[in-house]
């Protein structure tokens, strides 16, 4: 019987995770539930960068030296945007656009989103499913001390997220709704995984869409995450600066205590040395991704472990 495998992302090294898991499995086995709380609209196009990153890294578009947008792609837009005086502090290009526009007609016929991203991404051939954490409009605002409250991109991008932050929110999360194809492929996966991803700006969305961290903790099957941070610091991103700005220390372990019970499995980096935690199985890997290669062979060492252990959480 294939593995079916549930896989949670948001941002640029859950995207490298899940094109791994997609190199190996056949279609129809991998699952991608994608992070929508750094969703925005810009200049009246709907913009869905995690959603965008998993699918231009899945069909081979993305931009290698960034991980996000589409390689190769032109500024014209920008351009035009710059000679009416605009700030484009946006780096939105000329073929991503393609893609907002398609998706924004989409939504505005009244389809989901769920459905917009199944029509992109078949269009553009990939084998695999991607879904959104929920159809509902999320938006992750973050309060900071030097600015107040931001949105999402306005922190990450504009901001580089040098602001220092105070608390996260998740604007829209309780109207939102774990949409049918996210709550069947939860219930019929044998593996979950979570990406090297953020887990305060990436994963923790995903989770707090009513009933999806329930739906996870309910599946008697291994659930594992993969570490973002190696020897204390991220390999991509904010995810170590934020950790310490919430108050976590930044090790490996603060980690398996952010996720406690929704997961049962970690992978931390060899090159923190050997981690064990009383509550969850424990296993060091090189989770540093560099080619696509390596993207593969992560994905086949997470797999082949996880396969070995009975899914019942380690000492318990
Ligand atoms: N990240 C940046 O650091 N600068 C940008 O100008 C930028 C533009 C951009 C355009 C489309 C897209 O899908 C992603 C883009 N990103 C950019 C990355 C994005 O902000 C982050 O990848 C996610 O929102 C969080 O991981």
């Amino acid at each position: 019987m294939a593995l079916k495998v549930v896989c949670l992302v948001g941002g640029v090294g859950g995207a490298k995770l899940a094109h791994g898991l997609a190199q190996i499995l056949e279609p129809g086995q991998l699952t991608v539930i994608v992070n929508t709380g750094d969703d925005f609209w810009h200049y009246g196009l709907r913009v869905c960068t995690d959603l965008d990153t998993v699918m231009y890294t899945l069909s081979g578009l993305a931009n290698p030296a960034t991980g996000w947008g589409i390689e190769g792609d032109t500024d014209g837009v920008l351009q035009g945007l710059r000679r009416y005086g605009e700030d484009t502090w946006f780096g939105i290009h000329d073929r991503d656009i393609a893609t907002h526009l398609l998706r924004t007609q989409g939504l505005r016929e009244g389809r989901r989103l769920t459905e917009v991203t199944r029509d992109l991404t078949t269009r553009l051939g990939i084998a695999h499913t991607i879904l959104p954490m929920t159809d509902a409009p999320v938006a992750t605002m973050v309060d900071t001390v030097e600015y107040g409250e931001l949105e999402f991109q306005e922190y990450f991008v504009k901001y580089r997220w040098e602001p220092t932050v105070k608390v996260l929110r998740l604007q829209g999360i309780d109207a939102a709704a774990l949409s049918a194809e996210a709550a069947a492929a939860i219930a019929g996966a044998d593996v979950i995984l979570f990406g090297p991803s953020n887990p305060w700006l990436s994963i923790m969305p995903i989770l707090s869409v009513p009933g999806l961290h329930d739906a996870l903790v309910a599946r008697p099957v291994p659930r594992v995450a993969v570490t973002p941070i190696i020897q204390g610091a991220a390999v991509k991103g904010p995810a170590s600066k934020l950790m310490a700005e919430l108050g976590y220390k930044q090790a490996a372990l603060s980690i398996v205590q952010y996720y406690q019970r929704v997961i049962n499995g970690f992978v931390y980096d060899l090159r923190d040395g050997a981690l064990s935690s009383e509550t969850v199985h424990m296993v060091g890997m090189d989770t540093l991704m560099q080619s696509d290669g390596d993207r593969a062979v992560l994905a086949r060492r997470v797999l082949d472990w996880v396969i070995s252990w009975d899914p019942s959480p380690a000492g318990t």
